[in-house]
């Protein structure tokens, strides 16, 4: 073998070494869970991967390594959680998709996709190419660079009118919520095709909110969830961006880097939600909606998270919510829940819809918990893709119908 193709092999092996192997993970479900076990769940997550929102009367899911299984399952016995094993083994289905959305990323795409997932530059270039393509209306604005040098990008989508009422929509603030950028991706598609939304109001719309952390797991790890801001523990980086806004901030066990809810020193220690929220309270006097988009659960949560108190407009939250479930019912019959999001005692701090709420004073503020799917929950098979864009798209739409109009 010449030194060239050596090197060539070489190179090949280590990319696809140097991708996360979640050889003997499982993933662990339990009954639904009652709210006499709750605080027991809202501790076990500060130290293990649970999937999805755990709340009273629904099922958790935890992603456990070969180490972590027998602690859990000692746990979840100690407590009296009954439990099954959903998936005996990740590793297979993640070495396979991989390869899969390896062979297919393109270049510089002018339209998205949808009939897989794209990657990160891949999207980062087609924001840049939307911006260019449609000088008119469409304008790329630049929030941050990451700690890793990537942009924090946001398409501001306009028709210059006035005095607008401005709406916000982020996506894969959770690097692995793959299903969330697309889903942004389709509200730029159907904002630009019409100009009466365009009339409506000021679209912004981020569809990589946290793109070292999407860039991570695309090429190295599937499953990561947080930023990739450096931590003193070298071996535990990045900070969970839902815990990291400004608003009743919690600092949790300061030494826990290797949570997956480690929320960073400071409140907007992280520069990816500095910026964000920033950005937010700069145009708190325009914004009248802020919705997160995350995966999964089929959920329209509303504020707060740190207490089941009603907030003042939650007829307003719950009615808004109400019209984007039933557009969303009204395409496949999929049902999402419209729930406050601390029901069931699942507690949380500084996450962007309640500092949206709390601190930029936006009236309509929620994170959509999308289809799960794939071996259980945050890897759907690229071919739901457009499954769920296509439900998803009309009950944003009617969301901010009701919100325009109240
Ligand atoms: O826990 C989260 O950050 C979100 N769920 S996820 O599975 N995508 O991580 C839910 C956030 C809901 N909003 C608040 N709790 N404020
Ligand atoms: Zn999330």
């Amino acid at each position: 073998m010449s030194k060239l193709s050596s090197i060539i092999l070489l190179m090949v092996l280590g990319s696809t070494l140097a991708y996360k192997s979640y050889s003997g993970y499982q993933v662990l479900k339990t009954a639904p869970l009652t709210s006499a076990s709750m605080p027991y769940i809202n501790r076990l997550s500060k130290h293990f991967d649970f999937w999805g929102t755990p709340g009273v009367g629904r099922p958790a899911t935890v992603m456990v390594s070969p180490e972590q299984a027998p602690l859990v399952v000692a746990a979840f016995n100690r407590m009296r959680i009954s439990h099954e094993v959903l998936i005996p083994d990740l590793g297979p289905e993640v070495e396979r998709e991989h390869g899969e959305r390896k062979a297919t990323e393109e270049a510089n795409p002018r339209v998205a996709v949808y009939d897989r997932y794209m990657g990160c530059s891949e999207i980062q270039m087609h924001i840049a190419q939307l911006a260019l393509t449609y000088p008119d209306i469409a304008t790329e604005l630049v929030l941050t660079n990451t700690p890793e040098g990537r942009k924090v990008k946001v398409l501001k989508l306009s028709n210059g009118n006035a005095g607008q009422k401005a709406l916000w929509f982020d996506c894969a603030m959770h690097a692995r919520e793959w299903i969330t950028p697309p889903v942004c991706l389709r509200i730029i598609d159907e904002v630009i095709a019409d100009p009466a939304l365009r009339d409506m109001a000021d679209w912004y719309i981020a569809p990589l909110a946290n793109p070292d952390g999407y860039n991570y797991t695309i090429n190295t790890d599937r499953f990561w969830r947080k930023t990739r801001s450096p931590n003193p523990d070298p071996n535990c980086p990045g900070i969970d961006p839902n815990r990291n806004f400004d608003f009743l901030w919690d600092a949790g066990n300061p030494t826990d880097y290797c949570s997956e809810v480690y929320p960073g020193t400071n409140a907007f220690s992280a520069p990816e939600v500095a910026a964000i929220g920033n950005f937010i309270l700069d145009n708190a006097d325009s914004l009248v909606l802020y919705v997160a988009i995350h995966s999964y659960g089929e959920q329209i949560l509303y504020p707060y998270g740190h207490t089941v108190e009603p907030v003042p407009n939650v007829d307003q939250l719950i009615a808004a919510g109400t019209a984007s479930a039933d557009a969303i019912a009204a395409v496949a019959g999929t049902t999402y829940t419209v729930e406050n999001s601390a029901a069931g005692l699942y507690f949380t701090y500084g996450a962007s819809d309640d500092f949206a709420y709390g601190r930029g004073a936006v009236q309509y503020a929620y994170t959509y918990e999308l289809s799960g799917g794939g071996s259980a929950g945050f890897d759907p098979p690229a071919s739901l893709i457009q499954p769920v864009v296509d439900e998803v798209w009309p009950g944003i739409k009617a969301l901010v119908d009701y919100v325009l109009a109240n």
